[in-house]
């Protein structure tokens, strides 16, 4: 009854045309060189699944006890050709597979490198992704770091070079590569390439694939491709420090600002000049620092689609739900947050008036 119910249960669902998290529509070429031993490997291992069937069930119905033959049947022992043909049909098998995936364990984690790789370093934070754009430095010295949105440009190798700040996470971007650990106190790297821009409003998904706790599932990031054109010009307004609003809600909003800037930073251009109004951490791993930020930078939070990691759409309603009560809309563990030592388990709640909440809203938002 199970099997009866079960089985067409899980042939419908593969019916179901959204899966966004699908590895099987690759939209790069180490994405599809997976693929491919993926498709070589599901292709022979039905070949040998319908031919064990067929042979099973020919001998079961062929050789089966009959209510007029109660005679036993001829008994052999052994047969050397045969059992030769059978070792050896498996190995050209194994061998046939195992060659071109081997090598391709080795191609996909050759760690890219030359003068036209763009370098990422990526910190998993407990439930957010950061990202620094180490060779990409402004006039004011500010290197690009982002959060939770990774840009990067179509046809150009990307070289992730990845810590964690608190426990082990998994880079996935189920469309580009494969998975990637990362591990606290450990470097790690992924190459990502991307065939095509992305459109605006619909990124490459990816996902914390390496169970890390409470938020684990909505521990998710977006991957924008565009042309180079285009990621120049987005890296250009990145770049740029965030304007300090004089009048208005955002002027009010910048004012109750001051709280959030225990965890959070932003680089902003006001009457002192450029300066980073939050703490700026950084880790050492293996001789490489990372930047490693209490909570994401909010320098362009206004330019993102998504905020809470990629899970929300960054509009006013939602936004209002993040501030009225962080944990209502992404469970996290605030709490627990321990900032002098680095350890942040979500955001917590202020207990937000309605107008602060309106007055932060203009401010981000205006934070293009
Ligand atoms: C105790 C540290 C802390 C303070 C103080 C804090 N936050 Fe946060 N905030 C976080 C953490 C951690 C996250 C990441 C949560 C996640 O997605 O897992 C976050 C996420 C956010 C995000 C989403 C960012 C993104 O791109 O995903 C916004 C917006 C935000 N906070 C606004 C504020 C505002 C406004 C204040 C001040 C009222 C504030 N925060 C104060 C810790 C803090
Ligand atoms: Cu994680």
């Amino acid at each position: 009854m199970a099997a009866l119910v079960g089985a067409p249960a899980i042939l419908l669902a593969s019916c179901s045309g959204s899966g966004p998290q699908t590895a099987l529509n690759p939209e790069g070429p180490i994405a599809r060189d997976i693929d491919d031993l993926w498709q070589l490997v599901f292709i022979l291992a039905t070949i040998v699944f319908v031919i064990v069937q067929i042979g099973l069930f020919y001998a079961m119905f062929r050789y089966r006890a009959r209510k007029t033959d109660d005679s036993e049947p001829v008994q052999v022992h052994g047969n050397t050709p045969l059992e030769i043909l059978w070792t050896i049909i498996p190995v050209v098998i194994l061998a046939s597979i195992g060659y071109p995936i081997v090598k391709g364990i080795f191609d996909v984690r050759a760690i890219a490198d030359g003068p036209d790789v763009l370098q990422v370093q990526v910190t998993g934070h407990q439930w957010w992704w950061e990202f620094e754009y180490v060779d990409l430095v402004g006039p004011d010295g500010r290197t690009l770091v982002t959060a939770n949105e990774l840009y990067i440009p179509a046809d150009t190798e990307v070289n992730l070079t990845m810590t964690s700040a608190d426990v082990i996470h998994s880079f996935w971007v189920p469309v580009l590569n494969g998975k990637r650990d990362v591990v606290p106190n450990r470097v790690s790297n992924l190459t990502l390439i991307a065939d095509n821009p992305t459109p605006p409003d619909q990124p490459h998904p990816g996902q914390c694939a390496e169970y890390c706790g409470l938020a684990h599932a909505d521990m998710r990031f977006k991957v924008h491709v565009r042309s180079q054109a285009d990621f120049d010009a987005w890296v250009e307004g990145q770049l740029a420090p965030a304007t300090v609003p004089t009048e208005g809600a955002a002027a009010a909003g910048y004012e109750a600002f001051n709280t959030c800037v225990a965890c959070h930073n932003a680089t902003v251009s006001g009457p002192d000049g450029v300066e980073d109004i939050g703490p700026v951490r950084t880790i050492e791993v293996d001789g490489v620092t990372f930047t490693s930020s209490l909570a994401p930078d909010l320098t362009h939070f206004g330019s993102r689609g998504t905020f809470g990691a990629g899970t929300f759409e960054n509009d006013r309603e939602h936004l209002a739900q993040w501030l009225a009560n962080p944990s209502d809309l992404k469970p996290m563990r605030p709490e627990l947050n321990d900032i002098p030592n680095g350890r942040i388990l979500g955001m917590p709640n202020f207990n937000l008036s309605d107008d602060d909440i309106n007055n932060l809203i203009a401010l981000l938002e205006g934070w293009k």
